[in-house]
């Protein structure tokens, strides 16, 4: 059994959770999950009890608890410097860092505005407030990560990376609340993440999480 458990919140609205476990599942590094039900009468006391930051995910690993989405992506890449879950090229490692950062402090907008709800499609479309201008810079990374770093590849900079964890959850707010005008490298990067056996499986645990 694996010494690595990820706590995440529930998968239909945990947008922060799946980040990170997106990143082991389709990385292949084993892992117990754990998960806390958001948004019910008991979720507070449980958070503040076993969360550092009360929030979810955050990952056990022996007696060291890490909490949010990018530290936690950043300690697997130092545990697992064989998987290589930062792109081996200097400039597009920068570059990665740079669009996963963005994508962690900002998109306000976009957050707000079209909260993560994993198995809905077709809620309303509404761009005001920054949305269309997030959506706008969305499409913008992803354009020319593809172009640049990614050509002939499936993923933003070739392998399958951080990064994409990152903006996974964006991937699905556009099939929530799209369509959204994307480029050609941009619409067919998001088929390639909607496709991937990981981001099913996230998709059935959200179905399952809604029925429970
Ligand atoms: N910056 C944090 C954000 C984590 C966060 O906001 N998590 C939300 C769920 S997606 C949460 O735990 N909310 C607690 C609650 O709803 O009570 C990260 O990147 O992990």
């Amino acid at each position: 059994m694996s010494d690595l458990v990820l706590a995440i919140g529930d998968k239909n609205l945990s947008s922060w959770s799946f980040r990170p476990w997106l990143l082991m599942k389709q990385s292949e590094i084993a892992f117990r999950e754990e998960t806390i039900l958001l948004d019910r009468p008991e979720t507070r006391v449980i958070l503040d009890k076993k969360s550092p930051s009360g929030l979810v995910p955050f990952l056990t690993h022996g007696d060291l608890k890490i909490w949010d989405s990018l530290a936690i992506a950043e300690y697997l890449n130092d545990l697992f410097p064989e998987k290589q879950l930062w792109p081996a090229e200097r400039e597009a490692r920068a570059v990665a860092r740079a669009v996963s950062a963005e994508m962690h402090s900002g998109f306000a907008a976009l957050r707000t505005v079209w909260p993560m709800n994993f198995s809905r499609e077709g809620l309303r479309h509404l761009t005001s407030g920054g949305v269309q201008r997030d959506i706008d810079r969305i499409n913008a990374i992803w354009t020319q990560c593809r172009t640049r770093f990614g050509k002939g590849s499936d993923f933003l900079f070739g392998a399958f990376s951080i990064a994409d964890a990152m903006y996974a959850s964006v991937v699905s707010r556009f099939v929530t609340y799209g369509p959204v005008a994307l480029s050609d490298e941009a619409a067919a990067y998001m088929q390639t993440m909607r496709a991937l056996p990981a981001y099913r499986l996230w998709g059935e645990g959200a179905r399952a999480d809604m029925s429970a």
